[in-house]
């Protein structure tokens, strides 16, 4: 009999490719197709990811595989222990190639750069023919984000998002309008923390069994990687994601819109979904969490501010810079348009500074592997921008130390929104801010060793000075920007004398920035 009539056709699903419906799996019949899942060393060794983040993708992968076994599929499962382990995507596809010698090989697009290019090679490495189909759990495909881009001089993603709430419908009248008369309404979600906060608490998942057998893995063959696991309660299946899912909807979706750009000292979600590691591996549909919100809004259970927010995230932002990674690739990676080459300081990895918002969200960081995105931008973020900090090793930081992290999504966030590195395609101008900001937006400055309302050395908060050197640094690339230009005449106005003690004070505080050492992010 030929080869084509009785083998089966092989469907490798990488680890951020847990969805039932997957195009891979679509349409196949269970009897001619093995579904081959690995745990391969040089993902889980490229950068040294956060304990959490291994644990998570590996538990949510041994689940996945157990719920596709009981629906009756064939899954070829390799564990990262096993002696012959090829430590590699294309080999463990070698070598499931030698052990079920398929007819053919189907399988949907990496969600990372680095990853493609290596599928991208299968057609040539193995005797089959290679399907490498469109990842459709996205809304926007890389192609249309690409028509979408050609045609523009600038790339906002207030452009885009306006065409995917049309093409998706979500939040629009019958006759094309927005609901509500607005796209957006972003004016509505800065309400500072003010009073007693009183966040529901995202729903934590005991680890099972299996949760229990990766974590002892994690500990023993990456125990000395960043993080803590003693917190880990991310949802690993489905079913959990959508219990997760729930009580959002049901607790948090109300405020999210009003609190999303606060802060708390030691409250680590606020109204936040919390949903990111799981849309990211495909436990939950990023389109049906935008119907639920809509719903909910029709329903009058949650305001039009939070359900457009939360939309805005997800068919906005999340696609939009997924679009924008794949548009700049590889470019992206390298670019450094602020020509900045400062070392991560140490920092970031211990969280021993005096400035209270970094510690904050540097110890957040490290035990739930997870920080909100105004920690994640406008503290981490806003301090490696005004630092001058090296892009490359802002983002590995980035890429390591969260759990919802995959270069398709972090890249973008880090070298475009947070450090400008693209030199501005993706922001209109640096989200550059002094302590001003973080003051207003947190409850973090209180109980300082500094104060934001100290400007310039003894007792000034770091951000205030630094502020000021970014600026002036910057200021042949800014000043012609009509968004930032009016900055320049405040410090103009000021005097040699007061420039001059801003400057000195930031070149103090980056005197003392010690830089990390070496292995956090790469190497052992
Ligand atoms: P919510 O605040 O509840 O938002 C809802 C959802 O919207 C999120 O789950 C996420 O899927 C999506 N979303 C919101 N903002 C963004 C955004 N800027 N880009 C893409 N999706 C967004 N998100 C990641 O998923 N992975 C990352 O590696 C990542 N790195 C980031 C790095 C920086 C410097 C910044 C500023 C943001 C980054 N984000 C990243 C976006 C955002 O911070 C997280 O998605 C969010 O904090 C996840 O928590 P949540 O699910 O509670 O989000
Ligand atoms: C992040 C990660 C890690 C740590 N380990 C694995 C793994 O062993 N096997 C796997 O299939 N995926 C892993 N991942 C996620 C991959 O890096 C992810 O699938 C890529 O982003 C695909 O582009
Ligand atoms: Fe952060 Fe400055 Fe406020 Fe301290 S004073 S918490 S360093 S913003």
């Amino acid at each position: 009999m030929p080869r084509e009539n009785r083998s089966p056709v092989l469907v490798p699903v990488l680890g951020d490719q847990l969805t039932r419906d997957l195009a891979s799996i679509w349409g196949r019949t269970k009897d001619d197709t093995v579904i081959l899942m690995m745990e391969v060393w040089d993902e889980a060794t490229y950068v040294r990811h956060h304990k959490q983040k291994i644990a998570l993708i590996f538990s949510a992968m041994r689940h996945f595989a157990a719920e596709l076994r009981d629906a009756g599929w064939q899954v070829d499962y390799v564990r990262l222990t096993d002696p012959d382990n090829a430590h590699s995507f294309t080999g463990e596809v070698a070598r499931a190639a030698e052990r079920h010698e398929p007819r053919a090989i189907r399988v949907v697009e990496a969600g990372e750069w680095r990853v493609q290019q290596a599928i991208e090679e299968w057609p040539d490495k193995f005797d089959c023919p290679v399907e490498i189909l469109t990842d459709d759990r996205f809304i926007s495909s890389i192609g249309e984000f690409r028509e979408w881009a050609e045609d523009r001089k600038t790339l906002r993603m207030e452009h885009f998002y306006r065409e995917m709430r049309r093409k998706t419908g979500l939040l629009m009248e019958p006759d094309g309008k927005p609901v509500g008369g607005e796209w957006n309404y972003d004016q509505q979600n800065r309400k500072p923390p003010k009073g007693e906060m009183d966040a529901p608490e995202r729903p934590l998942f005991e680890p099972d069994a299996i949760t229990n057998e990766v974590i002892a893995l994690v500990e023993e063959k990456f125990g000395d990687h960043f993080g803590s696991l003693d917190n880990f309660g991310w949802p690993v299946t489905r079913e959990e994601a959508e219990l997760a899912a729930d009580a959002f909807f049901e607790e948090r979706l109300g405020k999210f819109g009003d609190y999303q750009d606060a802060m708390v000292h030691g409250e680590d979600d606020l109204w936040h979904s919390m949903l990111s590691t799981s849309i990211n591996l495909g436990l939950l549909d990023p389109l049906e969490l935008c119907q639920r919100a809509e719903a909910a809004f029709k329903d009058g259970k949650a305001p039009l501010n939070s359900v457009e927010g939360f939309i805005r995230q997800l068919i906005g932002w999340r696609e939009y810079v997924r679009g924008f990674y794949w548009h700049f690739m590889p470019g992206l990676q390298t670019d450094n348009a602020l020509d900045a080459h400062r070392p991560l300081p140490e920092f970031y990895w211990t969280g021993e500074t005096e400035m209270r918002c970094m510690a904050d969200c540097v110890r957040s960081t490290r035990d739930n592997a997870h920080a909100h995105h105004i920690q994640r931008l406008m503290v981490l973020g806003n301090f490696a921008l005004l630092a001058g900090l090296d892009p490359q090793q802002v983002q590995d930081w980035y890429l390591v130390v969260y759990a919802d992290a995959y270069e398709w999504v972090e890249l973008p966030n880090v070298a475009a929104m947070i450090l400008y590195a693209d030199g501005g395609k993706l922001a209109s101008k640096p989200y550059a801010a002094s302590g001003n900001y973080i003051n207003k937006m947190s409850d973090y400055c209180k109980e300082c060793t500094y104060s934001p309302s100290i400007k310039t050395c003894e007792g000034a908060c770091p951000f205030n000075p630094l502020y000021w050197h970014f600026m002036h640094r910057h200021r042949d690339r800014l000043e012609s920007n009509p968004r930032i230009g009016r900055i320049y005449s405040t410090w103009d106005r000021m005097g040699e004398q007061k420039q001059a003690e801003y400057l000195d004070s930031a070149q103090e505080v980056l005197d003392t920035l010690e830089p990390a050492g070496k292995g956090w992010a790469r190497g052992q």
